[in-house]
């Protein structure tokens, strides 16, 4: 592989050249063995299992699932075919899942796939590619939040407890005036037709702001600022307390189901047959597939800890494939236990499985599942959070923005500047904007680095063929370039609105790229005394 060193990159000068220079993968492996605050490997192949399904169970599975099966504004429902989604989805994610086990297997180092695109496609994809995590986990981490206040409307309701609307809904919502809108909410209504949606749809700003939300996440963020290893330990709580809620569940629906109850099902779709099964056929299974893949975000998050984990190169495949075949098996029996005893028109969207279990008849049981969704939902907030954090501190550490961002709190020993700033934007984005907005956007970003990841792998075998890989993903670069083209598929599921939105993103990161971090980045201002700037830019974590 023709790797350039910073100095022959800032001497040749060409825009093209420097919008591509790479960072060497050998000397960023030899950094992070070297530096001085080494990151300790005690994580084993189980620890990285329960992590990844920390990661994974959370608004996806507790909240859209409701959405996804009962359609929504601009979506068809995919009615119990859900559980299709979910296998579709669930393949794409396994081919996806290969790549980051390559990867990480070949490269155990932090920044995930921001650290394997700058090592293989060069600077400029990095940077798009960072943003898109961003995405991924600033903005999926505010959909959380709403799904974190829909939880506990449902718990609270459970003893009718009804929070006012003004500080639990938020600011911006879709509706579709087929539904029928609750106008004494409504302080604006824009009266206009958001285009490229259908035409019932409405976009409302209400006299509103989701406080819930607000709260949990300036909560998780002080968490992250006082201690990483207080945050582990509440996480793996949390982690044991929603997959046995889970598990509960889908026992009780099981019970239900089977146990002589069939005669009270309302849609009993395996008597009644596919149009019951799929009401809209593929396109529905599609657009439910685009809608809940947000519940398999997370298994990434795994990649992240490689450097601390005892023995990478078996534990994170092990991790990562491991996480995601359970999730997904998960998935497919709690969506069949909803749709199985909640009428697709009266499932909830806010809080689809505490209501399921409602819906059962078991109240006390509905108390134990909400406050596995509360619990669930906060450990997803807590792995996201620091895994955006991590991206940020990444990106600023290459100088693609402020080193500020970068610093490292003197006691607390975290990265509290960047932290403090990330937590504001997703509390305040959680207080304002819709779930089904934000989980689509976070959506299109996961999708984009999973398909670099892909293509990133597939590169790799061409020109850098010889490079030891501990963990290979069978059968060459047929099962990668699939990956891609899966995530591909599902972009196309989600609605043009979110396109446009998200585009702006995108546009927003071109800007502050060229306007900032293509002249500061560090590749552009090679060290004259390498020895010394490496020491210099050992600012690491010592998580
Ligand atoms: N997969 C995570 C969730 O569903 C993001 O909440």
């Amino acid at each position: 592989m023709s790797i350039e060193s910073p100095a022959e990159l800032a001497s040749s000068g060409s825009l093209l050249s420097k919008l591509f220079r790479r960072k060497n993968l050998d000397k960023i492996l030899a950094d992070s063995e070297n530096q001085e605050h080494k990151l300790k490997r005690t994580l084993t192949a189980f620890d990285l299992v329960i992590f990844g399904v920390g990661a994974m169970i959370g608004a996806g599975i507790f909240v859209l699932t409701g959405s996804a099966a009962a359609g929504s504004e601009g979506h068809l429902a995919a009615g119990p075919a859900l559980i299709l989604s979910f296998v579709l989805t669930g393949f794409i994610c396994g081919f996806c899942a290969l790549c980051y086990a390559e990867f990480a297997a070949m490269a155990p180092i932090s920044g995930s796939a921001y650290t394997y695109a700058f090592s293989t496609l060069g600077e400029f994809i990095a940077w798009i590619i960072g943003w898109a995590l961003v995405l991924e986990y600033a903005v999926g981490n505010m959909a959380v939040a709403v799904g974190w206040t829909g939880s506990i409307k449902a718990f609270l309701a459970g003893y009718h407890i009804h929070l006012p609307t003004f500080f639990t809904s938020n600011m911006l919502n879709t509706v579709n005036t087929m539904d029928g809108v609750d106008t004494s909410i409504v302080l604006q209504k824009i009266p206009f037709t958001i285009p490229f949606t259908d035409t019932h749809q409405i976009l409302l700003i209400q006299n509103a702001f989701n406080l819930p939300a607000f709260l949990v996440v300036m909560a998780v963020t002080a968490l992250l600022v006082f201690g990483v290893s207080e945050s582990a330990k509440t996480a793996a709580v949390m982690v044991f307390t929603k997959t046995g809620v889970i598990l509960l569940f889908i026992a009780v629906g099981a019970f239900f189901l089977f146990g002589g109850h069939m005669e009270l099902l309302h849609t009993n779709w395996f008597k009644e047959g596919w149009t019951t099964f799929a009401p809209n056929g593929f396109n529905g299974i599609l657009t439910g597939a685009s809608t809940i893949f947000f519940a398999y975000i997370g298994f990434d998050a795994v990649s992240a800890a490689a450097e601390e984990t005892k023995n990478p190169q078996r534990d994170i495949p092990i991790g990562i494939l491991g996480s995601l075949a359970i999730c997904t098996f998960l998935y497919m029996l709690v969506t069949a236990v909803i749709t199985g005893v909640v009428p697709l028109y009266q499932i909830n969207k806010e809080a689809a499985v505490v209501s399921a279990m409602g819906a059962m008849g078991f109240e006390w049981a509905s108390v134990l599942v909400s406050i596995g969704a509360i619990a669930g939902l906060t450990s997803v907030l807590l792995v996201l959070q620091m895994a955006g954090t991590r991206i940020f501190y990444a990106i600023s550490r290459d100088g693609l923005l402020p080193a500020s961002l970068s610093k490292i709190h003197p006691k607390y020993q975290t990265p509290h500047i960047c932290t403090v700033l990330v937590g504001l934007f997703v509390a305040v984005g959680a207080g304002l904007l819709p779930i089904n907005l934000l989980a689509e956007m976070c959506n299109i970003g996961t999708l984009a680095a999973f398909i670099v990841v892909c293509v990133g792998v597939a590169i790799l075998r061409f020109t850098d063929p010889d490079r030891e890989r501990p963990f290979r993903t069978p059968m060459g670069v047929i099962f990668p370039i699939i990956g891609a083209l899966g995530c591909l598929f599902v972009m196309t599921g989600l609605p043009l609105f979110t396109w446009v939105v998200t585009g702006s993103w995108f546009l927003l990161g071109m800007v502050l790229y060229f306007g900032y971090g293509f002249s500061h980045s560090k590749l552009n201002n090679p060290p004259q005394n390498p020895t010394l700037t490496v020491k210099a830019n050992r600012e690491e974590l010592p998580v």
